[in-house]
């Protein structure tokens, strides 16, 4: 079997989107949420300013890879004290389509004077945007929805910041994608030495396959030069999916490139949209780099389920799983 750490691998058009491509004055690109419609792909990244404030603008290209075109305004910005929750913008978007609706969700971070949470919003067209507003509270993040209802409840994953005991991942189920509740731990951070250890969130929307719902996550390696984020993958149960079936014990993807390595927050992959071609077994991750570019990294799909699949069962003798708890 290939490396973990070579199963992805990078454009050689990489960074694809650096500031240079945004149609106006900014500071940053990076964390994109990723769709195909119609046969295009469309990014929609963070664009920071240079106020400081993020927003989330459309680019659009026919192979995903090259010629990005900006739409003429950003999707999602603050409007001040029309949704005091995004006061400071609006951050890393993870994009599902809801084919029962038939429309994209957009869960993203709000950055309110009280710190990061969720929002949602809910487009058809990549043009026009409807927001639902906050979906939980401060402070909350990297979350995305299941593109379907379990037992008529909609899902989502995210990642609340408590006070005590490190930063997990949670999956919460909801009625009507207003009202949330049934909240369980889903995934830990490790601890100790481990590249996982004390803080983890979700990178791209999880995506329905065969074998469960495949996840890739974040995981944050605190050293005496700062965090390095790093990503792993997992597979939950389709059904239940507050079921982790497998975790991995290695990251897969890391910064090692030059791009990867430095920029505004240096030694960092933040991935946060796959688009896949299941007739051509092709993944393709899109992903912040050092907080200031975009990345694409493309894999074989089979290989990252054969991959996910060989990892160990959580919970099964492994005391480190739980440690944090
Ligand atoms: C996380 C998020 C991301 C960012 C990453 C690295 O907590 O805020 O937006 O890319 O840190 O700085």
């Amino acid at each position: 079997m290939t490396r973990p750490t070579d199963v992805f691998v990078r454009s050689e058009a990489n960074p694809i989107l650096t500031v240079a491509d945004v149609p106006y004055p900014a500071n940053s690109v990076f964390n994109p949420g990723a769709a195909t419609v119609g046969g295009e792909t469309i990014l929609l990244v963070r664009v920071e300013d240079l106020r400081g404030m993020s927003q989330l603008h459309v680019a659009r290209s026919a192979d995903g890879i090259s010629s990005w075109r900006f739409d003429r305004k950003p999707l999602l910005s603050s409007r001040g004290d029309q949704d005091p929750e995004e006061t400071w913008g609006c951050e890393d978007p993870r994009l599902t389509w809801l084919p029962e609706r038939e429309e994209w969700a957009i869960a993203y971070t709000a950055y309110s004077r009280r710190g990061p949470l969720v929002s949602l919003a809910m487009t058809r067209d990549f043009r026009r945007v409807r927001r639902l507003g906050p979906a939980m509270p401060p402070e909350d993040k990297d979350a995305a929805l299941f593109p379907r209802r379990f037992g008529g409840r909609w899902a989502m994953i995210h990642r609340p910041s408590p006070l005590r005991g490190g930063a997990h991942m949670w999956i919460s189920y909801s009625p009507d994608l207003r009202h949330w509740g049934d909240h369980k731990l889903l995934l830990e951070a490790r601890d100790g030495a481990w590249w996982d250890a004390g803080k983890i969130g979700l990178g791209p929307p999880p995506l329905e396959t065969p074998d469960g719902w495949l996840v890739m996550y974040h995981g944050v390696h605190a050293t005496a030069d700062g965090p390095i984020y790093r990503v792993g993958l997992a597979l939950l149960d389709l059904e239940n999916p507050g079921v982790v079936l497998h975790r991995t014990d290695e990251w897969t993807f890391g910064p090692t490139s030059p791009y990867e390595i430095t920029g505004d927050v240096g030694r960092v992959v933040f991935p946060c949209g796959w688009t896949l071609d299941e007739a051509a077994d092709r993944l393709r991750l899109y992903y912040g780099a050092a907080d200031s570019v975009i990345g694409l990294a493309t894999a074989r799909f089979s290989e990252v389920m054969a991959i996910v699949r060989a990892a160990p069962v959580p919970g099964h003798g492994r005391a480190a799983d739980t440690a944090s708890r």
